[in-house]
């Protein structure tokens, strides 16, 4: 069955893998399925036809026949279940990589996004004393998180969805320069885009925004 997925038409990255399409793709390129992308401007995105797949008017959305899904933890871990290869077949090992998609999304993910919805806003005063806060949170979880990777490649013995997730992201951190405080998880996100499913996903993605235009 043809699975499609949206994305945005225009980035506000450009295509470098930030847009959550890119979670999606990945998984999917990891699992060796093939799929369309619909590309979404901002205004369609909160008109009804879209309103009627996401309710929130976001991408990325994913269809596959009559099912329609929304929220790209549920979508990864929707193909993880459906496909081998980003789920342990061991159930309690299964169970923890679940676990870690979970952790990636609500415990890693929230402060992150605390920083760039402050780096939203035009209030220079309010950024410049609210940041050392937020990047206190940020720190806190990737001691954490720093420290149970340890010397290990992947969060819970192989790659998982958990991995996938956990690593887009700490990729949305690029550019702080607080990731690279912690070198083993420096090399973690390396890792995880060196797999040739990431490439595969980064540069669909980034075709997008940088094909030639058609006549
Ligand atoms: N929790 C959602 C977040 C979706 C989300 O924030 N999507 C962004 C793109 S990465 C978006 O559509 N932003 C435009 C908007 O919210 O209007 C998920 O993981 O899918």
């Amino acid at each position: 069955m043809t699975i499609t997925i949206t994305a945005f038409e225009r980035s506000p990255d450009g295509g470098q893998g930030m847009a959550r399409d890119m979670r999606v793709r990945w998984a999917l390129e990891e699992v060796g399925q093939p799929y369309g992308v619909r590309l979404l401007s901002f205004k369609a995105m909160k008109e009804p036809a879209h309103l009627a797949l996401h309710p929130f008017g976001q991408i990325p959305t994913y269809q596959e026949g009559d099912l329609a899904l929304f929220e790209s933890g549920a979508i990864v871990f929707h193909i993880a279940e459906r496909h081998a290869g980003l789920l342990p077949d061991d159930a309690n090992a299964r169970a923890r990589a679940i676990t870690w998609m979970f952790a990636a999304l609500n415990t890693v993910e929230p402060p992150i996004v605390d920083r760039e919805v402050a780096e939203y806003l035009e209030d220079e005063t309010w950024y410049e004393q609210r940041l050392p806060f937020i990047d206190e949170r940020i720190r806190k979880r990737l001691g954490e998180l720093s420290g149970r990777l340890g010397n290990a490649d992947w969060l819970d013995g192989a790659f998982s969805a958990g991995d996938l997730l956990m690593v887009t992201v700490l990729r949305r951190l690029e550019g702080s320069g607080i990731l690279e405080e912690y070198p083993n998880l420096s090399a973690y996100v390396a890792r995880g885009k060196a797999r040739p499913a990431y490439k595969r996903a980064f540069v669909a993605q980034l075709a997008v925004f940088t094909a030639a235009p058609t006549a």
